[in-house]
């Protein structure tokens, strides 16, 4: 049990600006017995050739981040599935801490994933607000699991692309699977750069997010509230951090006026 083998998906497409440091701290990683594979959406760039120099199993399969990360478990052999986004960074204890949480008797793990704040001053946003659901299941969602657990919940919905880590997250809950935190972090490098970018993202995921509402609809009362509880919770960072609290209320009515704009028009769509 102490050295089982622990499949890491890593699924890609065009990821080539951040996956060779992604790879690079999943071969640092001071729990060894790890398979590497990589499931790429058929990049046109160099993700492939730099994968391969990290593991000899790399897939091509469509369409999006949920399905690939399906195929990927089909294909691993590990008895823990750890889904690792292309754009993180893990710090070297992660998967030894997933290991040492889940042998508690949990059956998902929940890695915080922290943005980069060399990315820029909304990177910096982010982080104020996203450092708040640390250990908060919630808004938190489990990437390291038992494989048996994974395929018990018939793994990612495909049909979700926004907010499908959430829709996992309730499935499990639903359920009543263990899920356990541990300290270390990801660091999500993948951060917007510009403003109108990051707003366009939330426009573009609004439109999804009919899916996971579909599925998920008492949950999203909670988990799409404006104001949140854990805000009221972290009072005293809006206090001492009064800057980057009122930067973060005046983003917060950006994001939701872009993705529930996109919203809108998906509802329209689906209509
Ligand atoms: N955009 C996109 N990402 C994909 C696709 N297939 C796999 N991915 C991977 O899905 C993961 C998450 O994609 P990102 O574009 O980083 O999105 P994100 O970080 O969840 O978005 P934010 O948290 O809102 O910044 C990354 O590992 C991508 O490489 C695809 O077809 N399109
Ligand atoms: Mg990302």
């Amino acid at each position: 049990m102490n050295n089982t083998l622990v499949s890491i998906i890593v699924t890609t497409k065009d990821s080539s600006e951040f996956l060779d440091v992604c790879l690079k701290s999943i071969k640092k990683q001071t729990y060894k017995n790890i398979e590497l594979i990589v499931v790429d959406n058929f990049s046109t760039d160099k993700t492939i050739e730099i994968a391969k120099k990290y593991t000899s199993k790399v897939f091509l399969k469509g369409h999006e981040r949920s399905a690939q990360f399906n195929f990927g478990v089909e294909k691993s052999s590990g008895k823990f599935v750890y889904r690792v986004d292309s754009d993180f960074i893990l710090d070297r204890e992660v998967v030894q801490q997933c290991m040492d949480k889940i042998n508690e008797n949990f059956d998902a793990i929940v890695a915080h994933n922290s943005p980069d704040i060399r990315a820029g001053w909304i990177a910096k946003i982010r982080k104020f607000e996203v450092d708040m659901y640390k250990y908060d299941i919630t808004h938190s969602a489990a990437r390291f699991l038992k494989k048996e657990v994974f395929q018990k919940i018939s793994g990612y919905n495909e049909k979700i692309i926004a907010g499908e880590d959430y829709d996992f997250q309730n499935k499990l809950n639903r359920a009543n699977y263990k899920t356990g935190f541990i300290s270390a972090e990801a660091l999500h490098l993948g951060e917007s750069k510009s403003f109108l970018e990051h707003l366009m993202k939330y426009y573009e995921y609004g439109k999804d997010f009919v899916n996971y509402k579909n599925e998920n609809k008492e949950e999203s009362k909670v988990q799409l509230k404006f104001i949140r509880g854990i805000y009221l919770k972290n009072w005293k960072k809006f206090i001492f951090h009064p800057i980057f609290g009122l930067g973060f209320i005046i983003y917060n009515f950006f994001k939701f006026g872009f993705g529930g704009l996109g919203y809108l028009i998906g509802r329209i769509k689906k209509i």
